[in-house]
């Protein structure tokens, strides 16, 4: 108990020195917290019996935090953590464990707008006082809204970009542990799902001990806000960003077939089993065996997956396509050599350009300039700058000043130029469709740009044969290149506009207009079905990050798990061609 409690104010003294900004020292605290956290032994006991030297030998506590826990033992308190607090009286508690926000942000919302809790933050998030921050936008508003939804809503879905890095930082840390020999992220994770209900983990080791000692660091970890039940092969945790985290330990031996069986789907799996059955073979975690007169006998045991497919006479199968809806036939054809196998998946580093993007122009956080060498960072060879122009989302760009927006964009790409590079910015938008399909922009503008990109961002409740014709209106429009968003939905906060998919594919067919799979985390916007269809009827496709700010280039790769969980192939997605057929392939 006194351990907690100790770890518990050592943790909350280094958030309020990382408020302000002091290297170093937050981390000590946060180690030491860690470590007190996971000792068998009670604090109290070690300083009894060995005193502040006793302690220090406790791993991170130097004599500083050694002489912090003496005060608490003898007083009850830690007189520098009362300072803190009442410096700043805010519900650190709480207001840390809002996914997104750190000691930082914390500091400034209490000093520039008063937030002290929970209430005054989603407060002023909803009355727009955020965006208004110099370094915040209305993005920041936007995921703040978001994650206080979870913090009141704990049972629903989770858009996987909202989880996937913090699950990846822990999987890289238990990689590291001693003993492990192999680490997946299993589940709906591992397949890309587009929302995870929880999140699941495979651990291979070769002994007994180690698997205790890894359950140990799991539990014990700082993410973890709490502890549902640990075993010796599974464990449960719901972590601070509300998402429930199981991790299951197995035999390394059997890797190859726990990942199989612990990826999914569970109809995918169903649909094995049952090819399994027919072949007079039994299939679980734990491998792929022989079954002789209703005695099962085992013959091998898999270590990797491709062999568990292979046995049951398949191709192996991309995760992202796990899901039962024909991947396993096509598997099948593949392995006997008949047409219509599983498609060649656009792969996770084929994009060549990004094709929409907002600056300072509009309502983006960065200049076109910052964008430009992040991307170039990243090995893009191509970005369309797509700033809006209506006023509510900007107040530089019209009709007049969108000449000096080109302008810089064109002294930039002759910088690229001396530089010898070969990478190019495009002179885009993304202008909005209004109600009755005519956009902001007038023709003679449109003209003017590379790519234009056009969208709805007002009106989504409009009767679905209306919606539909004001799309394909647009669509229409010589002028437009590709439709972002076409559906609209945010994942767990909007649905899609009630809408025709079939003729909007099949306009996009006849007009030769590009459907866009928005990237971001809560748009991936079309959705797997919807690309699957689109690629189907030969309609081509775009994967763009829609970044408002350098950091959400990464979401690109959500953008590419969604085209692959949509079947894409490379030469549906035109960017990932090179430049120049992508701009002959628009109209
Ligand atoms: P989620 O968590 O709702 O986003 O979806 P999954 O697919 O991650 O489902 P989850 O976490 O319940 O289980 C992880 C995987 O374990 C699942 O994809 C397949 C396997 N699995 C779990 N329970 C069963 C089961 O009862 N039968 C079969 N065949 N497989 C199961
Ligand atoms: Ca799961
Ligand atoms: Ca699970
Ligand atoms: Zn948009």
């Amino acid at each position: 108990m006194i351990n907690q409690e100790i770890a518990h104010i050592l943790n909350n003294i280094s958030e309020y020195l990382a408020m302000e900004d002091i290297e170093f020292k937050p981390r000590a605290y946060e180690k030491a917290a860690v470590n007190i956290e996971a000792l068998n032994e009670s604090v109290f006991d070690i300083y009894k019996s060995g005193g502040i030297k006793a302690l220090e030998e406790i791993p991170a506590v130097g004599y500083g935090i050694a002489k912090k826990i003496e005060e608490y033992i003898k007083t009850g308190k830690i007189k520098e953590y009362e300072q803190l607090k009442k410096k700043t009286p805010v519900d650190l508690e709480k207001l840390t464990s809002v996914h997104g926000i750190g000691p930082k942000s914390i500091l400034r919302f209490y000093k520039e707008l008063g937030v002290k809790n929970i209430e005054d933050l989603e407060k002023a998030a909803k009355d727009k006082k955020i965006r208004q921050l110099e370094g915040f936008g209305f993005k920041s508003e936007e995921n703040i809204l978001m994650a206080l939804k979870f913090f009141k809503n704990s049972s629903s879905r989770f858009p996987l970009g909202y989880v996937l890095y913090d699950l990846r930082n822990i999987e890289q840390r238990i990689k590291k542990l001693s003993g492990v020999k192999n680490t997946l992220l299993s589940g709906s994770v591992r397949r890309m799902k587009e929302d995870v209900g929880d999140a699941d983990m495979l651990v291979a080791v070769s002994s007994k001990k180690d698997a205790k000692k890894i359950m140990d660091y799991f539990i014990h970890m700082s993410e973890v806000a709490h502890i549902y039940n640990k075993g010796e092969t599974k464990s449960s945790v719901k972590l601070k960003n509300y998402i429930n985290f199981d991790i299951r330990v197995v035999d390394e031996n059997s890797f190859g077939a726990a990942s199989q069986y612990f990826t999914g789907s569970k109809d995918h799996n169903i649909e094995l089993r049952k090819i399994a059955i027919k072949k007079g073979l039994k299939l679980n975690e734990y491998g792929i065996f022989q079954i002789k007169n209703q005695k099962s006998k085992i013959k091998n045991s898999a270590k990797a997956e491709e062999e568990i497919y292979n046995k049951l006479g398949l191709k192996w199968i991309e995760p992202e396509l796990r899901e039962n809806k024909g991947e396993i036939q096509a598997a099948l054809r593949q392995a006997q050599g008949k047409p219509d196998g599983l498609p060649k998946l656009i792969g996770y580093n084929d994009l060549r350009g990004d094709l929409q993007m907002h600056s300072k122009w509009s309502d983006g956080m960065n200049t076109i300039e910052e964008m430009a060498n992040e991307a170039l960072k990243t090995g893009k060879e191509y970005i369309l700058i797509t700033d809006h122009f209506r006023p509510i989302f900007s107040n530089k760009l019209n009709s007049q000043t969108v000449v000096k927006q080109w302008q810089e964009i064109d002294k930039l790409n002759s910088k690229f130029k001396i530089q010898n590079s070969k990478f190019r910015i495009l002179k885009g938008c993304e202008v909005d469709i209004m109600d009755n399909g005519e956009l902001y922009l007038e023709d003679e503008i449109l003209k003017k740009f590379d790519v234009v990109c056009a969208s709805i961002h007002s009106n989504f409740k409009m009767q679905k044969g209306k919606m539909t014709e004001r799309i394909i209106k647009a669509m229409k429009n010589p002028n437009v290149d590709i439709i972002c968003h076409p559906t609209g939905r945010l994942i767990g906060a909007r649905p899609a506009y009630k809408l025709d998919i079939e003729k909007i594919v099949q306009t996009a067919k006849e007009t030769g207009t590009i459907l866009e799979i928005n990237a971001y985390f809560n748009r991936l916007d079309l959705k797997d079905d919807y690309i699957r269809m689109a690629k189907n009827a030969g309609v081509k496709l775009a994967i763009s990050s829609d970044a408002h700010s350098i950091s959400h280039f990464q979401y690109l790769e959500l953008g590419i798990a969604q085209a692959r969980r949509g079947w894409a192939e490379k030469k549906d997605i035109i960017n990932a061609w090179p430049i120049d057929k992508m701009l002959k392939t628009l109209k």
